[in-house]
């Protein structure tokens, strides 16, 4: 049934059976400390705050049975998908691949690669990862989302103005509407947040949508 999401620059009309949430890149390696945040010079403290709203509407996304895909950025152990421009970029700390106390960052399958306890996938709900920062490049989510004839993203997680808002644009490029989760979203750099969602909705809502968590449990716990 037809449902009406309170949205910025516009409410946002969505059926849930065609509707998927995908958070983004909520891995300990960018949230606690010792990861690929902190090794990138960031107070990864700042994405702390997304976390309960991200629940929320994780919660409420199990609840309505929609579709829940999350994503991990990482790539594999021996680099050969790690582009050298990614890997010599910057002076990190520590390297992706160089040793951690959450294991090599940004390496699939070590400790700091899993997405933070709190928002642990269930069984069923597909893990997709990605090299990059856009969640459709190299990936099969298309072919996931095709499959389940989705038309609508509800997009949260981190960082707001990076892998978030890289997803957004390959997502709207692709002709899915997108509604962002402003508060279930988060960056190292505040002003960067503000702007990246002002961004997605600026034009008439150029990119996509933004909402806030309290709107998409509203939406999906108020029925038809
Ligand atoms: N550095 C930063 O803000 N983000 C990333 O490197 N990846 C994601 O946003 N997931």
């Amino acid at each position: 049934m037809p449902r009406v999401l309170a949205a910025e620059p516009s409410p946002l009309p969505f059926d849930p059976a065609s509707t998927a949430l995908v958070i983004i890149d909520m891995q300990r390696d960018f949230l606690e400390l010792g990861g690929f945040g902190e090794s990138l010079g960031n107070d990864v403290s700042l994405l702390a705050a997304a976390v309960p709203p991200a629940q929320a509407v994780l919660a409420a996304a199990r609840r309505a049975d929609l579709l829940v895909v999350h994503t991990r950025e990482g790539h594999r152990p021996d680099l050969t998908d790690a582009p050298p421009a990614k890997l010599a970029r910057g002076a990190p700390a520590a390297r992706i691949g160089d040793p951690g106390p959450m294991g090599r960052i940004l390496i699939r399958g070590e400790p700091g690669h899993a997405i933070i306890p709190d928002l642990a996938p269930l069984p069923g709900e597909p893990v997709v990862d990605k090299p990059g920062k856009g969640a459709f490049y190299a990936t099969d989510l298309a072919n996931i989302l095709a499959a389940r004839q989705i038309a609508t993203l509800l997009v949260c997680g981190v960082t707001t103005e990076v892998c978030v808002h890289t997803t957004v644009r390959e997502a709207n490029d692709r002709g899915y509407r997108c509604a962002v989760i402003g508060d279930a979203c988060g960056s190292y750099i505040p002003a960067f947040h503000e702007a990246g969602l002002a961004m997605i909705k600026a034009q008439g809502g150029i990119f996509g949508w933004v909402t806030a968590s309290a709107a998409v449990v509203a939406a999906l716990d108020g029925g038809p």
